[in-house]
């Protein structure tokens, strides 16, 4: 099960952190350029110098597909290179009719071998279906995205309740079936997250936005995770992957995901000694 492999790694790494391997070639160290695979060989050094602080990886697909069949490539060798106790997360943002999203889920699921996935919830519970089927493998439904945008749909009031309130029960009821249901909520709506969090309280949270978006790191991890500072991931990925564009940027990424995952720590401890 997706949810228990979480847990498990979140207890053994003591570690809520997900880094996105976003890897975008106008960013990634210029000295690198001359590589024949320069990309690959960037997530290679990243993964290597992040691996036992991270619970997961998020390759972004827009930064693979968007290199056409070499991305395609790229992220099957990427994915070869992250380790076993680290998860993998597709960051699709799928969704569609029932039979498309199949092709979807077998892509990712099936072929990739991807731990998890983000799918948009606005088609419903069809365009979802295939990917729950997949029940080791862990569903992250968008309900409150990080961008500014978020506000034009997922704060509308359907009875007297927020829109993206109304994805968090829903997926609850889908997750009382499947099992393997997660929330992706921004780190940029700290103040929505307790409520998310109130209704929701057993699903794991996919929480990006810290950073570069500049998303409330404190309030983020006290109300984004459950009573005992677990079942979330902080995911970031410029911050980290390109905390530095010169030689060091391996070593540089290290500290960056070091120094996050301590702040991370520090304030679960205090949640939880607040608790007490
Ligand atoms: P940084 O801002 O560089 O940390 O990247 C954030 C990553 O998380 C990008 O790959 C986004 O596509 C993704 N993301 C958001 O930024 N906001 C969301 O609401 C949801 C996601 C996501 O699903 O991961």
């Amino acid at each position: 099960m997706f949810k228990n492999k979480l847990a498990r790694l979140i207890q053994e790494k003591k570690s809520l952190l997900c880094i996105g391997l976003d890897a975008d070639i106008d960013r990634i160290p210029k000295f690198l350029l001359k590589e024949k695979d320069p990309l690959l060989i960037f997530n290679r050094d990243i993964v290597q110098a992040t691996k036992d602080i991270a619970v997961a990886y998020k390759p972004n697909i827009a930064f693979y597909e968007s290199l056409g069949y070499s991305g395609w490539q790229l992220l099957e060798r990427t994915l070869e290179l992250i380790p076993s106790d680290c998860l993998t997360i597709a960051d699709a943002k799928r969704g569609d009719i029932g039979n498309t999203s199949r092709k979807y889920a077998e892509i990712f699921f099936q072929k990739y071998k991807f731990d998890a996935i983000t799918v948009s919830p606005y088609m419903g519970f069809d365009s979802i279906l295939s990917f729950l089927e997949f029940e080791d493998r862990g569903v992250f439904v968008l309900c409150l995205t990080s961008n500014k945008g978020s506000s034009n749909f997922q704060y509308l009031n359907i009875d007297s309740e927020p829109l993206y309130l109304k994805v968090a029960h829903r997926v609850l009821q889908w997750d009382l079936e499947y099992g393997n249901c997660g929330l992706v909520v921004g780190a940029t709506h700290p103040e929505d997250l307790g409520s998310i969090r109130d209704v929701a309280m057993g699903l794991p949270f996919l929480i990006p936005g810290i950073g570069a978006q500049g998303g409330n790191l404190q309030m983020a991890v006290q109300y984004g995770t459950d009573k005992q500072g677990n079942c979330a991931l902080i995911s970031a990925s410029r911050s980290i992957i390109y905390a530095s564009t010169e030689a060091d940027f391996a070593t540089v990424a290290r500290e960056s995901a070091q120094n996050l995952n301590i702040t991370i720590n520090r304030i679960r401890k205090q949640k939880i000694n607040d608790l007490i």
